[in-house]
């Protein structure tokens, strides 16, 4: 990206204490804020970005905006936040009060060896001792998860804190009490959904005990700030990170994950293969304040060497186990991918594109046997229940191309998504649909409405889709277009796409230019689909942007160095940030300071702003006139 050419990640791991105010100086004016809630000590963080005096007339609008904050600690200086230190386990105290779990010796020992003989895991003023750690599990015969809890009727600190965090912009700020133009709000549509004007604890619950929600939150993810997947609540975005057996390090990822939540990415899948995965991983969920998701097949298929002929129940079993004790927050489980659909791939143009999706058709290809994770999905089930792991059913047969969009071979998988949605549920576990893929914008709206239908309107989670193939290193591009559109639709969480897709792994800089594609992307479909509060944000922004209140412009947007750059490189002058024109157009042929001029004109003379536009343009007639050759 434009304002720093040059970031690596060693410029973000090598911070040590200054880590905080380093990511904090992205954002010029923006400072860490906490709305309290009724449970004792929750609060939910948003990022205060303040702007400058409102010179509108008769403007009640308040200097300071909420934003949606996705970066946790790592923008709060009073935290002294470092790399490997970990997070504070906010959770820790609330799942400790449910009394419904217990701390065993768990498989993992890859940070240092659990305390022989210890009951509990040892804190150091506060934070968890890496040393000590020990993963938690439901106790026997009691459920854990959000769903279980949910279904019973019982309000979790965890669905208050989403239920705040989703609040943004309503009652709780009053900033919907004014009256004019900066608090006009257009209606949407929403498709099919209802949101109601105040979301509350209550209404999150039902819609997590509907199924229609998700509160990814495994139990031994004590350090995760909660949030919710559901098409009645804002539009999330995943990115992805990970290393490859090629390219990349530990510390790199760790250095993506802290970029990709700083710009505004609301869960991240850690998707490595190669070496060294549950040290990574575990480097990764004690960092993070947002939920990381997996594809527990690759780790698996590590195991065995990377042939999948190899792969056996067993195996993927234990690294389900392994990797729920470190407090991964949600699987991907290729478990439609059935061996009878598999010859509906072979006139496609691309064939299977999905990395899980095509080791599990070659699995089953070769043992002549049904997919293991469909045929053990009950115990797979069993296991995501007792530490709160929710499934993302994996698209392993979406299409790969334009041409194999909407196909027999993608739509049979949906359908059986369908079956194993419902028996997740019988077992409490939350459940979202993972979809495609390349789809043209045609056939966008029918993926939508018949997972709703035949998934029974459990939460949809989808790779873009891409619109087009015919742009790689664009593709964040021809990617946002799919998502924005399906995120309208209904589509609860977009998967990003970076610039890289299908050329390499992605660095910072296409992490960023990824998670800010999507952000405007679901941005784009709140507004659509006329989420209360969602405009708000536009309206501060066109408001300053109208009174060329430009510091107030970039600070409001989504990467406010990178306008300030664009400005400042015709005009870098201090006073051009006072300037009523900016390059473009120059200070003749600026529309807004036209308007400017038409309505204070009909101040002065008593005219209606129609009068005024009329006379002023007939004067700004003459003025244009006045000016010769201006196209020589
Ligand atoms: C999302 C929707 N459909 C696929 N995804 C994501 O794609 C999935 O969650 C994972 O992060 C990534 C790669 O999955 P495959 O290629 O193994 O299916
Ligand atoms: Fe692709």
């Amino acid at each position: 990206m434009q304002n720093h050419p040059h970031l690596t990640y060693l410029d973000i791991v090598s911070k040590g204490k200054e880590l905080n105010s380093f990511l904090l100086s992205f954002f010029p004016n923006s400072k860490k804020i906490y709305v309290k809630g009724n449970y004792p000590g929750l609060k939910v963080p948003f990022r205060e970005i303040k702007v400058s005096k409102n010179e509108r007339e008769g403007s009640t609008l308040p200097s300071f905006f909420y934003a949606y904050d996705t970066s946790g600690s790592y923008t709060d200086p009073s935290e002294g936040v470092e790399i490997g230190k970990g997070l504070f386990p906010l959770r820790a105290e609330w799942i400790k009060q449910r009394a419904d779990t217990e701390f065993y010796e768990g498989r993992f020992k890859g940070n240092g060896q659990i305390a022989a003989k210890q009951k509990e895991p040892a804190f150091k003023n506060g934070y968890l001792d890496p040393s000590s750690r020990m993963p938690l599990r439901a106790k026997k015969g009691k459920g854990v998860s959000q769903m279980y809890y949910a279904k019973r009727g019982i309000i979790t600190p965890e669905m208050e804190f989403v239920a705040i965090r989703e609040n943004l912009g309503r009652k709780d700020f009053s900033l919907r009490q004014g009256q004019g133009p900066l608090y006009r709000q257009h209606t949407g549509q929403a498709w099919g959904t209802s949101i109601p004007e105040e979301i509350t604890p209550e209404f999150v619950r039902k819609e997590v005990a509907a199924g229609r929600a998700i509160i990814p939150s495994n139990i031994n993810h004590p350090e995760l700030e909660p949030m919710i997947i559901g098409r009645n609540f804002r539009v999330k975005i995943n990115a992805n990170i990970g290393n490859s057996a090629i390219s990349s390090s530990m510390s790199e990822e760790v250095a993506k994950l802290l970029w990709a939540i700083l710009w505004g990415a609301d869960t991240v899948m850690d998707l490595s293969t190669g070496k060294n995965i549950p040290q990574i991983r575990e480097l990764i969920i004690r960092s993070s304040p947002v939920p990381i998701g997996t594809v527990p097949i690759y780790e698996a298929l590590e195991k065995v060497g990377g042939v999948p002929e190899e792969l056996s129940w067993e195996i993927y079993r234990d690294t389900l186990i392994e990797q729920a004790e470190q407090g991964v927050d949600y699987f991907t489980i290729h478990a439609g991918v059935l061996l009878r659909y598999i010859p509906y791939t072979i006139n496609r143009l691309c064939g299977i594109v999905s990395r899980g999706g095509s080791i599990m058709a070659k699995w089953c290809l070769a043992h002549h046997q049904e997919n293991f994770l469909y045929t053990h999905f009950d115990e797979i089930c069993e296991i995501l229940k007792t530490y709160d792991v929710s499934v993302s059913l994996g698209d392993g047969l979406r299409p790969g191309a334009i041409a194999d969009a909407n196909d027999k071979a993608q739509l049979s998988e949906l359908f059986t998504l369908g079956e194993l949605t419902k028996k997740a549920w019988d077992h409490d576990v939350q459940v979202m649909i993972e979809g495609p893929g390349h789809i043209p914008m045609q056939l966008i709206k029918e993926n939508m409405d018949l997972e709703l239908k035949h998934c029974f309107e459990a939460p949809f989670y989808t790779l873009g889709p891409l619109t087009t193939d015919i742009a790689p290193g664009y593709d964040h591009i021809t990617s946002a277009i799919g998502a924005a559109m399906i995120g309208w639709f209904g589509c609860s969480m977009l998967c990003y796409v970076t610039p890289k897709e299908h050329l390499g792994l992605p660095n910072l800089d296409d992490v960023k230019t990824g998670v800010i594609a999507y952000k405007i992307a679901a941005h784009a479909a709140d507004l659509a689909k006329g989420f209360p509060g969602a405009q708000l944000h536009d309206n501060f922004l066109s408001d300053a942007r109208f009174q060329f209140r430009w510091e107030d412009q970039f600070n409001l947007s989504l990467d406010p160095l990178t306008a300030r750059q664009f400005h400042d490189e015709n005009l870098p002058q201090p006073a051009a940030k006072n300037a009523h024109f900016c390059s473009m157009c120059g200070p003749k042929f600026c529309s807004m300071k036209i308007t400017e001029e038409v309505l204070s004109y009909a101040k002065k003379n008593n005219l209606t702003p129609e009068d005024a536009l009329e006379e002023g343009m007939k004067e700004k007639a003459e003025e244009f006139k006045k000016i010769k050759n201006i196209y020589i």
